[in-house]
């Protein structure tokens, strides 16, 4: 697949305006954008670090998939996100390969990307998740 860079880190959080604070008083870092993301049923919160950004993840409904990690396992890293380029292509690729996707075909996620999941179960237990920037310019095309 060759992801160029983590594209970014989800880290589930109970209250998001509570944990902001960390990140910007203590890390000194900026909260660029915060957004909600209606379908995923979760509030974001990003920050920019190097090629990488932090998204902090707060539930809007205890049933969705934040929700129910957290009722579960407590706040703590979520997923790991990959930039991909194609993501349509690789998405194939992998599945071709037995591996268990979430999303068999992109969809939107936050800040515009396309984005698409791996299920934990096929990626030693880390949620993973693909994204592709469709603004950015392909470099390998
Ligand atoms: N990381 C690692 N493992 C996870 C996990 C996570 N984030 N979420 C669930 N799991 C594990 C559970 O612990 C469970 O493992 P065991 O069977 O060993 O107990 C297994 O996956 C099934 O979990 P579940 O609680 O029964 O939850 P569901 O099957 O209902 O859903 C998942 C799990 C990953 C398929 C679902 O959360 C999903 O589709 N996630 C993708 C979408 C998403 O996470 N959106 C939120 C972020 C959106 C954004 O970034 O904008």
């Amino acid at each position: 697949m060759k992801p160029t860079h983590i594209e970014h880190i989800g880290i589930a959080v109970k209250n998001l305006e509570e944990s902001i604070k960390f990140y910007e008083e203590i890390l000194g870092l900026q909260c660029y954008n915060i957004e909600e993301v209606a379908d995923q049923k979760v509030k974001t919160a990003f920050f920019q670090v190097g090629d990488t950004k932090i998204e902090l993840l707060e539930s809007t409904d205890p049933e969705g998939p934040v929700g129910k990690f957290v009722e579960k396992k407590g706040e703590g890293i979520h997923h790991i996100a990959y930039a991909v380029e194609n993501l349509e292509d690789k998405l194939k690729q992998a599945e071709d390969k037995g591996v268990r996707l979430i999303d068999k075909q992109p969809r939107k996620g936050a800040e515009g990307l396309d984005i698409a999941f791996i299920h934990p179960k096929s990626t030693n237990g880390v949620l993973t998740e693909l994204c592709e920037d469709k603004t950015k310019k392909n470099i390998n095309s």
